[in-house]
């Protein structure tokens, strides 16, 4: 059976089982809108409080369980997502638009997320202090936090899960996860990967369906102990005042608008490969994408050359096709509304370099070309997050002024800096106000071993991903003991 060629028909997974939904939902391949990759089935408030109370129920046997037990089931899991990369990648390209290859390269380091968090659930460290009593003995343990809502975003349908899912399982706790509506079909692969894995039934819960209904019964609900959630600026708010509330534990993940600045001692080759990469690439619907290149004056043109060289031979097309560079976009909401900030863009006087049209081939999919504008930072196009191939070129006087523009936005989750100084790439470094730096590196592109997140309005809450993620995925205790 290869997931990549079949229409799928996936079921919620509650408490073990797996259940036909309330309603049913379709999800489309974007590169060719004839073929439904899935009818699947969508939850209610009432099913989704069950896959809650299967997760309460599952905790104490879960939370109680060996580290061995659990590095075993997080390496099952990660040993098969990496032995079936291929046929998974060519589901997420099929369902979610990106490029078989970035597919396959997204499903692989899925994989070793899972591998990671199997060595992480057998290095869960405490403390052992001397107290300021006599004869007394302090010391600090790591539990788990609970039942954890796992809400994800389209944009990456098996990385950003993997990246959640496993640490909430590493550390002892249980997980009831909802993908996005439209990559229904790659949430539930995931979800039938972890169910074979040797889990206690309820421990997992995979429930599909709409925000405002599955995602606002787990935001809501009194058993969920923690949200982690990535995803929009507006729905992160939303889950947070609402989360925040009822005092669960909160960590949001939402957009960027990040700078790439170029400066004139740059390897301007190099410079614009990053440009192309960080800004088009997965369509650039990434929160790490580049959309604000920052170009030294004296490099300016040249660079805006070049780039626009390459956009014009960026092969745009059928995400399963070979020699695909760039995929369509995830849906039509999301083509309208990045085909309104190109509007948005001219209206507002930006030049116009090159693309931005929608385009048309042999298959019907919401393709369209990359788009380049030169913009002033007080254009729409150069301070909000698209999430489409759309990047502008904001002109810099010197290092300074382009250093003041990087850090002129309200979001802070990447920035990067192409330069040969080692004296420029260390005072960046020091300055943007973000939570991730890049020299000469694309902003998009991150390890799976390290801390991922950002400041001001792109993160709240404490790090995903690496050993930091101990920080949200675990409570602390402090002993005191008369020794
Ligand atoms: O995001 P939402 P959408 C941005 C990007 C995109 C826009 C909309 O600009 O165009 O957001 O995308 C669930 N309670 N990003 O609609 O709505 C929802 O079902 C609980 C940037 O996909 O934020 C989905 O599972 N959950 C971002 C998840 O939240 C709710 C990545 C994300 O959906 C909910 C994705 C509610 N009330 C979109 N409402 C990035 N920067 O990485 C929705 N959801």
């Amino acid at each position: 059976m290869k997931l990549g060629d079949l229409q799928l028909s996936p079921r919620h997974l509650i408490n073990g089982r797996w259940e036909i939904g309330t309603t049913t939902g379709i999800s489309t391949n974007p590169s060719d809108t004839r073929e439904v990759v899935a009818e699947y089935a969508r939850a209610d408030r009432n099913q989704t409080e069950l896959a809650v109370r299967a997760a309460a129920d599952a905790l104490p046997t879960w939370s109680q369980s060996t580290p061995q037990r659990r590095a075993d089931v997080l390496d099952m899991i990660g040993s098969e997502l990496l032995a079936r990369k291929d046929e998974l990648g060519a589901l997420l390209a099929r369902e979610e638009g990106k490029t078989l290859p970035e597919g396959i390269a997204e499903v692989a380091r899925s994989g070793q997320i899972f591998k990671f968090f199997a060595g992480e659930a057998l290095r869960i460290q405490g403390e052992l202090l001397a107290s300021v009593r006599q004869g007394v003995q302090v010391d600090v343990t790591r539990e788990p936090v609970g039942v954890v809502g796992i809400i994800a975003p389209w944009n990456f349908p098996f990385a950003i899960p993997a990246w959640k899912i496993a640490p909430a399982l590493a550390y002892g706790n249980t997980v009831v996860f909802k993908p996005a509506e439209l990559v229904p079909a790659c949430g539930w692969a995931l979800a039938e990967i972890i169910s074979r894995s040797g889990l206690p039934a309820g421990a997992f819960n995979l429930v599909m369906g709409s925000g405002r209904e599955v995602g606002q019964t787990l935001v809501d609900h009194p058993l969920v102990n923690a949200l982690s959630f990535t995803g929009s600026v507006s729905t992160g708010d939303r889950i947070l005042r609402a989360a925040s509330a009822r005092r669960a534990k909160v960590q949001l993940e939402m957009g960027g608008k990040n700078p790439l600045i170029v400066l004139a001692d740059a390897d301007l080759d190099q410079a614009v490969d990053c440009a192309l990469q960080g800004s088009y690439f997965s369509t650039g619907q990434r929160c790490t994408a580049s959309s604000r290149l920052i170009v030294e004056a004296e490099v300016h043109d040249a660079f805006v050359a070049r780039l626009r060289n390459r956009l014009a031979s960026l092969k745009v097309g059928h995400a399963l096709e070979r020699g695909t560079e760039m995929g369509p976009v995830v849906d039509d909401n999301q083509l309208a509304q990045n085909l309104d900030y190109i509007d948005i863009a001219r209206n507002e006087g930006a030049e116009h370099v090159w693309g931005g049209e929608r385009l048309e081939r042999p298959t019907p999919g919401h393709y369209m070309s990359p788009a380049l504008f030169l913009a002033r930072p007080e254009h729409r196009v150069a301070r909000e997050e698209i999430f489409g191939p759309v990047a502008c070129v904001l002109r810099a006087d010197d290092y300074e002024h382009a250093l003041a523009l990087a850090n002129d936005t309200p979001f802070g989750l990447c920035a990067g800096i192409c330069t040969t100084s080692l004296k420029r790439a260390m005072h960046f470094k020091r300055h943007a106000a973000v939570g991730m730096t890049m020299v000469n590196l694309p902003t998009a592109g991150v390890d799976f071993h390290v801390p991922f997140g950002g400041r001001k309005e792109s993160s709240y809450g404490a790090r995903e991903q690496g050993r930091y993620a101990a920080e949200f995925y675990t409570t602390v205790k402090t002993g005191y003991m008369l020794a």
